[in-house]
């Protein structure tokens, strides 16, 4: 006899004013395996506005009480949570692949960039957050200090469900502030495991509130509630703008990390070789689902053969699969929208008569129709103003762009409206030094493909990749407190600034 085996799913809650709840509307969503969507790992509440309110309340009644501990004993809350996601590294990598789908290999990574943010912050903890500046009067001190804002909406993105949460949720607890936090709808179970480290950690309860679910729902509540002093948003430029939108509105500040359209410049001077190492890596890895992602590779005439030549042998060369099998070199894409969406932009630069080298389809074979998988994609002369060189597909589709000589390469390199990370390969320290200046964008490479920033240093991008914060790194705070500025005079007297300023004694 033969039974069907029931498999039961795990369902999974907010986590609000310290405990773990179902959403007030009772409703649930599915989150599931890129590469076998029929693979259902969990039922995740879906938050509305009522949870949202709640949420809001619990970081409101939790903000005083957290804000005046003292920053190295916040910090050794993150300290511990540091140790924690070290010592569950390799079951959390696991986890993110089956998630949302990119290579064990990097899934490592993911989490470790998370295990570097939380290390960090947890020294900064003991570091100076001000500074001590002379008083123009005798008997006078000034200084700075930072404070917390209050109640802070952090909202990330799938494609890195480990890291960028990180990147917000240390530095914005660690500054004294109460959060609430909405992941993707793609990846909440990342989320979940996070959440669960830093309450085992020694948060108190309502310092930290999870709620679940969509943008439109939970995270339009979050960003609309009058109660919350700031949001911290990665995500699209489309979704940003609203936000941003919304947020001046209610007179909130508002943290914006959006898209990008990298470019790697390569002049013909350059080590083809390792460009097309770094171009393989930057433009196919996580299926191309990186904001840094290498989508152009912006390329001096006299290189384009023999580039074009390597890049492809590669990129044929690459294996679809399941993340989790050692052999994987490209993981499935996130969702099925996605997956078209990446389709429909083959088409496009079809229809824009750029050169198909390979790719361009669903990938349907064997196992891999059970999940969202696209073939690696590679356009050759593509023209910078073709909508596959200036729109973000977030896939694994890389555009070739030849270009006349540096000056015009540069200028292809710049001319999108993003400026998130660019690249440039040469072996000139004249001409690479000259690229350093002229690349308009947050972050430059050069000889390094246009990912791999690390979280020591300030990340984020210039015109419609941001509105000029920066996570991470010396400015990780900047989002996530305000400056006070104090004066003491211990004169016993009145003494008037610019008025009473005397000579030398
Ligand atoms: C992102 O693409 O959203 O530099 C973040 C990198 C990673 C972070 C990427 N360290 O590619």
């Amino acid at each position: 006899m033969t039974e069907t085996a029931v498999v039961e799913v795990p369902t999974y809650g907010h986590y609000i004013g310290g405990e773990w709840r179902e959403a007030r509307g009772g409703d649930t969503f599915e989150t599931l395996n890129p590469a076998r969507r029929d693979e259902v790992l969990a039922r995740v509440a879906r938050g509305n506005e009522v949870d949202v309110q709640d949420a809001v309340t619990a970081a409101r009644a939790a903000f005083p009480g957290w804000s005046r501990t003292p920053m190295p004993v916040r910090g050794d809350v993150i300290g511990r949570a540091a140790r924690l996601l070290e010592e569950r590294k390799e079951e959390l990598a696991r986890l993110m692949t089956q998630e949302m789908g990119k290579v064990l290999t990097e899934a490592r990574g993911d989490v470790q960039e998370g295990i570097d943010m939380a290390k960090y912050m947890a020294g900064r903890s003991r570091g100076a957050v001000g500074e001590t500046v002379p008083s123009e009067l005798r008997q006078k001190r000034c200084f700075t200090e930072r404070v917390p804002l209050g109640v802070v909406g952090c909202i990330t993105p799938w494609n890195f469900p480990m890291a960028i949460p990180t990147w917000k949720l240390m530095p914005a607890l660690l500054a004294g502030n109460a959060v609430v936090f909405k992941p993707a709808e793609d990846t909440p179970l990342v989320a979940i495991r996070l959440v669960e480290i830093l309450i085992e950690a020694g948060l108190p309860a309502g310092v930290l509130n999870l709620v679940t679910g969509t943008g439109e729902e939970a995270g339009h509540a979050l960003v609309q509630h009058p109660e919350v002093t700031a949001i911290s948003f990665t995500g699209s430029v489309e979704v940003g703008r609203q936000v941003a939108v919304a947020c001046a509105g209610a007179g909130k500040r508002v943290g914006l990390e959006l898209g990008g359209k990298n470019a790697m410049v390569v002049l013909a001077d350059g080590d083809i070789e390792l460009a097309v190492d770094g171009a393989l890596w930057g433009a196919f890895g996580t299926s191309g689902q990186r904001c840094t992602a290498t989508s152009r590779m912006v390329v001096e005439r006299a290189a384009v053969g023999p580039f074009t030549e390597a890049l492809l042998a590669r990129v044929r060369q690459l294996r679809l699969g399941d993340g989790l099998d050692p052999a994987t070199d490209v993981g499935p894409v996130i969702n099925e929208r996605q997956l078209h969406r990446i389709h429909r932009y083959s088409e496009i630069g079809k229809e824009e008569s750029a050169r198909l080298l390979h790719g361009g389809a669903i990938a349907t074979a064997g196992a891999l129709e059970r999940g969202f998988f696209y073939t690696p994609t590679l356009f050759g002369e593509v023209a910078p103003g073709m909508r596959i060189a200036q729109e973000e597909i977030f896939g694994p589709t890389a555009a070739i762009i030849p270009a006349d000589d540096f000056d015009a390469a540069l200028a292809i390199a710049n001319g999108t409206r993003y400026g998130l990370s660019l690249a440039v390969y040469t072996r000139d320290l004249r001409r690479a030094m000259e690229a350093v200046d002229r690349l308009e964008a947050g972050i430059v490479y050069v000889n390094a493909p246009t990912i791999g920033a690390e979280i020591q240093l300030p990340f984020g991008g210039t015109k419609a990749t941001g509105n000029g914060h920066r996570e991470a790194g010396a400015t990780a705070f900047d989002e996530f407190s305000e400056w006070k500025t104090v004066y003491i005079d211990y004169s016993g007297r009145l003494q008037r600034a610019q008025i009473d300023t005397a000579g030398p004694a």
